[in-house]
């Protein structure tokens, strides 16, 4: 069997919950495969509205078996929050929730450095959700970081105290004022370490392999978006994870010819939170209206998010660097209402117009180039198919499939489950 990849295809929040939780009844496993509570997967049914941050989607559908993977980052406290908030749905999470040994620990002391690098920054800050999720990779790679694992063995204090010695040593190099009780803080991390035990530990890759010898289905559930790629997103406002389909492998084990769908999630507009360039971004009433509309803040942070037109070069960038095959348009009842659309087509670039990302989309280099289209005025909210979508938003929809020659099978017309658009 394989596996299909659902991933976001520009900053972040393009209704990846949603979708994973829509698509969630078809597959027998859900894995996420990089970040961590610096995610915030919305999912809305029956009226109720939930957040999730480093549990995949797949928690609500009472069939499905759920891994963290390797390639992610947990931060106990976090996820004991988390438990504990699911705990009201009455749902038997943990023998459905696995966790891979290899996924690496968020320390407080993570945090704390996220902070201090911040703010040390000043202005040129990345607008990081202070989750501690760069120092944790960063201590992933540099090959001094704690485990899922480390948490068996006996000497696990003792690691983690070499660890958090050496962050306090860092946290001081900062030349900023930081306030904090790590003794506080370490409470809360121990007592989370006792939660976290009581879930089971797998070595993830061998388990995924074997679940596709059995014929199971896998989805992998991306967090953040292309755009945020620490490859290929826009370096170095990005997280510090693989965001792309690439991550998929790395962070499960699982062989790139095991993939088959990679399913593409955007927004009929685009958002970002944090620095970093953003070419079709609107600053006047019409962004304002989109963000208004939309509910675009953060689900972790509640941050404002910017916002702007479609941004087709970026959009037909991370669909190549993905290899999508089909899409998913979120949030179309957004765009009711507006007289006129704009949809970016090129980029001028230093006097030139070009249709690829370059190397940097910083405002002096890039000034978008846009076609109009007509806007359509009716709610959209409450159409259930295909044929009741006005004609101005079927040619939005057509227009964008011709520029990126891949298909949109999916049309989201709101937050709920039942808002979802099979084309
Ligand atoms: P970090 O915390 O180190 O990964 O931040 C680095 C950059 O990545 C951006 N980033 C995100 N962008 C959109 N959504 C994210 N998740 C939350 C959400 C964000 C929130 O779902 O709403 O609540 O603010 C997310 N996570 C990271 C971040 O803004 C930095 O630009
Ligand atoms: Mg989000």
């Amino acid at each position: 069997m394989t596996v299909d990849l659902l991933l976001g295809l520009q900053w972040g929040d393009e209704g990846k919950g949603k979708i994973v939780d829509v698509l969630t009844s078809k597959y027998d496993i859900i894995a996420r495969f990089q970040g961590g509570p610096n995610a915030g997967h919305t999912l809305e049914f029956d009226g109720i509205k939930h957040v999730l941050r480093t549990i995949p989607s797949g928690i609500f559908h009472q069939n499905s078996i759920n891994i963290i993977g390797n390639g992610v980052v947990i931060d106990p406290v976090v996820f004991q929050k988390e438990l504990e908030g699911l705990e009201k749905f009455n749902m038997d999470i943990k023998s459905r929730l696995l966790i891979s040994r290899k996924a690496h620990l968020i320390l407080p002391t993570h945090r704390l450095l996220d902070a201090a690098s911040e703010a040390s920054k000043g202005k040129a800050k990345i607008g990081s959700t202070l989750k501690g999720i760069g120092p944790t990779y960063m201590d992933k790679t540099g090959r001094n970081g704690i485990r899922v694992g480390d948490i068996e063995l006996a000497d696990f204090k003792e690691r983690y105290r070499a660890l958090a010695d050496k962050h306090e040593a860092m946290i001081s190099f900062y030349d900023v004022d930081m306030q904090y009780n790590l003794k506080e803080l370490e409470d809360e991390f121990f007592t989370a370490i006792e939660v976290l035990k009581t879930l089971t530990f797998i070595d993830s890759e061998a388990f995924l392999n074997q679940a596709m010898k059995d014929g199971k289905t896998i989805l992998a559930e991306g967090a953040q978006g292309s755009l945020l790629d620490i490859d290929f997103g826009t370096y170095p406002f990005v997280t510090s994870s693989n965001t792309t389909a690439a991550g998929a492998c790395t962070g499960l084990g699982i062989a790139p010819n095991k993939v088959k769908e990679v399913f593409g999630i955007f927004k009929a507009y685009t958002t970002r939170v944090g620095s970093g360039p953003f070419p079709t971004e609107l600053e006047d009433e019409i962004g304002q209206t989109m963000a208004r509309v939309g509910n675009e803040f953060g689900s972790v942070t509640g941050r404002a998010r910017r916002c702007g037109w479609l941004d087709l070069v970026a959009l037909k960038y991370a669909i190549q660097v993905n290899g999508v095959t089909e899409l998913y348009m979120m949030k179309g009842d957004v765009l009711s209402g507006f007289d006129t659309l704009k949809i970016c087509t090129g980029y001028n670039y230093n006097g030139e117009v070009i249709n690829h990302l370059p190397y940097t989309i910083e405002p002096e280099n890039v000034t978008p180039v846009y076609v109009e289209k007509k806007g359509w005025k009716a709610d959209l909210t409450g159409m259930t198919s295909y044929d009741q979508l006005p004609a101005e938003l079927k040619e939005y929809i057509e227009f964008i499939e011709k520029e990126v020659e891949v298909p949109i099978r999916v049309i989201s017309v709101g937050p709920d489950r039942t808002q979802t658009i099979v084309k």
